[in-house]
């Protein structure tokens, strides 16, 4: 049996179809407790839409406790720039790909999320695990108001101990192999941006990204270098569907939605369950830290925003250049069906080999 020290966790999130993968993935983690959820506008899904959609998701896990996990409304707009993702993305999310909740959550959300994590961080007697899975806004800002408000930022030292973040991705002119941007994967047949450089999570709010980078906590960025290693495929989505519990099922029926299906064993990959992955087992991923600064200049024309750049006067951050597919996947699959306290690399090794025998 495995033996991990609960970590207490805060999640930012969009609220995109990963992002339900990710946060059922911690919330059926044994050794997880997650002590709140903000929900960013600056993301997939519009802000009111996220807020609604994570409590209501929330009774799926049919546990009071989980059912009272603050829900706090965050920001609709970046702190740079307007950068959105494609209308028909946002309005899936907003319609939670069709995938139905059990109930209405009736305990209320929040809004001020600023407050929301200061409070939460003032008041807990131990550290915190930061996972952003959106664009970067929420922490952003908190970090940008730290620079003049030295109690806040003496909390932010004290109490965050790690920030996992699913965003960036390392160019083939730093690293081999490299990973283009996939800014205009997601834009269809009218790509309205140029960006060829960036990834989504970062490009949303590069100034964010960079406020982060530059708090003085230890910060893993989970880039698309390590998520272009793990598809997801049709034989995941067939064991996922086989998975009898109600978490289960609802992950099944929003990948089988008509905006997420066409890119399974396509464009799609382990994005944010990757993140959510690196928080408990960040021994099945390949970190390097690097020195990084973010693009800040906006081009119309040729646009770079958002790139990740080496730069020995940047922030130390430690990036995940790979990840080990099959452990991933077994461990994630092993978790949603409620068996997380068994998640031993041995049992992972033997859940790998009976899907290979599938
Ligand atoms: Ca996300």
């Amino acid at each position: 049996m495995s033996v991990q020290s609960l970590k207490h966790l805060l999640i930012d999130t969009d609220v995109d179809f990963d992002d339900y993968m990710a946060i059922s993935y911690l919330l059926k983690h044994h050794a997880v407790k997650v002590e709140g959820i903000t929900v960013t506008g600056v993301g997939a899904v519009h802000l009111s839409h996220g807020a609604e959609n994570i409590s209501n998701y929330l009774t799926l896990f049919d546990d009071p406790e989980i059912a009272r996990i603050p829900v706090v409304a965050g920001f609709q707009r970046p702190m740079l720039y307007s950068n959105t993702f494609p209308f028909e993305t946002r309005q899936a999310a907003d319609h939670h790909y069709d995938a139905e909740f059990p109930r209405k959550n009736p305990n209320p959300t929040r809004a001020d999320t600023l407050a929301f994590l200061r409070e939460t961080l003032e008041k807990s007697d131990h550290k915190f695990t930061v996972l952003m899975i959106g664009g970067g806004t929420t922490w952003g800002h908190l970090f940008q108001h730290a620079e003049t408000d030295n109690a806040l930022k003496n909390l932010l030292l004290r109490k965050v101990e790690r920030i996992v973040m699913m965003g960036g991705n390392l160019l083939s002119e730093y690293v081999k192999p490299g990973a283009a941007g996939n800014i205009i994967d997601a834009l269809g047949d009218a790509p309205y941006y140029t960006n060829q450089v960036a990834e989504w999570n970062i490009f949303l709010d590069p100034l964010a990204a960079q406020y982060v980078f530059d708090g003085g906590i230890p910060v893993q960025l989970v880039a698309l270098n390590a998520c272009n290693q793990i598809p997801l495929t049709q034989n995941f989505l067939y064991q996922l569907s086989r998975i009898s519990n109600p978490v289960a099922q609802f992950l099944t029926q929003v990948l089988q939605s008509s905006t997420i299906a066409p890119g399974i064993g396509h464009y799609l990959y382990f994005w944010d369950p990757l993140a959510a992955v690196a928080i408990t087992d960040p021994q099945f991923l390949q970190f390097t830290r690097y020195s990084l600064k973010v693009e800040q200049a906006l081009n119309e024309e040729q646009d770079t925003s958002g790139k990740l750049l080496p730069n020995s006067a940047g922030a130390p951050v430690d990036v995940a250049l790979g990840a080990s597919p099959g452990f991933v996947t077994s461990l994630y699959l092993y978790t949603i069906a409620g068996n997380s306290v068994g998640a031993t690399v041995e049992n992972m090794a033997a859940a790998m080999e009976q899907s290979a025998d599938k």
